[in-house]
């Protein structure tokens, strides 16, 4: 009786996570933001990083839940904070009154792009109830993402011609018409090849391949697909995005080192050859992404100050209760002469 009463409050404090912490989490993901923009230009992007880390640790901990650290800035003795393990937000001191969350964060996801002004550099996190997030290993990941029309039409071992043919054939227009997202980077000069070869179009990113997966789940943003090798925690939060948009992540680790091989095992997964899905990345039943523009972006706006104040442009999507909300917020100055402004 006891632990039914438990496992149903459990129940309902899940229930409501993300409509009590999704807003909290856009706090979040702005300060970082609002840290990183600062530094925008300087040509440092350690320090870009180190700022939107820093802030995005401290305002975390304003936040009502006992989060628990699953992607991270890396494992505990390698990062001062935002490490794997560690515990975030003022409800661990209060006992079981505040959800129990696992959070992924990507404090600047396209650190260079900031150092250098360039756009689509975003501050970001997902987060879910206990163990809906995969603990992915800092390795790469061979990735293809589509949006929901394109759900189990394409096949990651499939070869590049027949997954565009498919793409195309789903979207209603040739393959000419298609246009793919690539890191550009020489490890992907053959799916590049490939990709021309079957008539595609292509736009080359240096860096950043998360917001061009969520441009790539939208209608309207004239991206219809990304492929190549990334990082693989980012994948998991492109997961949790997919899930909330409907979208498709097919996702494959790369392990090709003893350490790595055996770093996974560690880690519980034993098929490395494994191509998850968003489902599998991200399981979670409720689950919360946030993401703030940085640099300019074709989702969201860069930082803007305008001495009174800041402004941001964020996005927030809930899975559960399916909410995709675009949230401008200005940040008001602590001065006499504030005004606000509407444009
Ligand atoms: C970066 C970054 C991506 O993967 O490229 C990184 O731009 C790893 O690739 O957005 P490199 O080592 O070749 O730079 C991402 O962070 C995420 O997938």
């Amino acid at each position: 009786m006891a632990t039914q009463v438990a496992n149903k409050q459990i129940e309902n404090l899940e229930g409501t996570m993300e409509f009590e912490l999704a807003l909290e989490f856009v706090r979040v993901v702005e300060e970082a933001a609002i840290a990183s923009a600062h530094t925008m230009g300087t040509g440092d992007r350690h320090r870009a990083d180190q700022v939107a880390t820093e802030a995005m640790r401290s305002t975390m901990d304003k936040v009502p839940m006992r989060g628990t650290i699953v992607i991270g800035e890396g494992e505990r003795d390698e990062a001062p904070m935002l490490y794997i393990g560690e515990k975030v937000g003022f409800g661990w001191r209060d006992g079981a009154k505040f959800p129990e969350v696992d959070i992924a964060v990507d404090p600047l996801e396209g650190t260079n792009l900031c150092a250098t002004g360039a756009p689509g550099a975003i501050t970001v996190l997902a987060a879910s109830e206990k163990g809906g997030l995969l603990n992915a290993p800092d390795c790469y990941m061979e990735k293809l993402v589509v949006g929901p029309s394109c759900k189990g039409v394409v096949d990651l071992d499939a070869p590049v011609a027949e997954n565009l043919k498919a793409i195309a054939r789903r979207l209603s227009r040739d393959v000419a018409d298609l246009v793919v997202v690539v890191l550009d980077r020489p490890r992907h000069e053959k799916l590049i090849a490939d990709i021309r070869k079957a008539g595609a179009r292509i736009r080359l990113i240096t860096d950043g391949d998360l917001s061009a997966g969520i441009a790539a789940a939208v209608i309207g943003t004239g991206v219809h697909a990304v492929m190549g090798s990334g990082g693989a925690p980012e994948g998991v939060i492109t997961a949790a995005a997919m899930r909330c948009l409907n979208g498709e992540i097919l996702g494959r680790l790369i392990i090709n080192t003893p350490e790595l091989e055996e770093r996974v095992k560690k880690m519980g997964i034993t098929d490395k050859n494994k191509v998850y899905t968003a489902k599998d990345l991200a399981p979670g039943r409720h689950l919360i992404f946030a993401a703030t523009g940085v640099t300019e972006g074709a989702l969201m706006k860069g930082v803007r100050f305008f001495g009174e104040g800041t402004r941001t442009s964020s996005i927030v999507m809930t899975r559960k209760s399916g909410k995709v909300r675009f949230v401008e917020s200005i940040h008001l100055a602590n001065r006499p002469d504030v005004k606000v402004r509407f444009a």
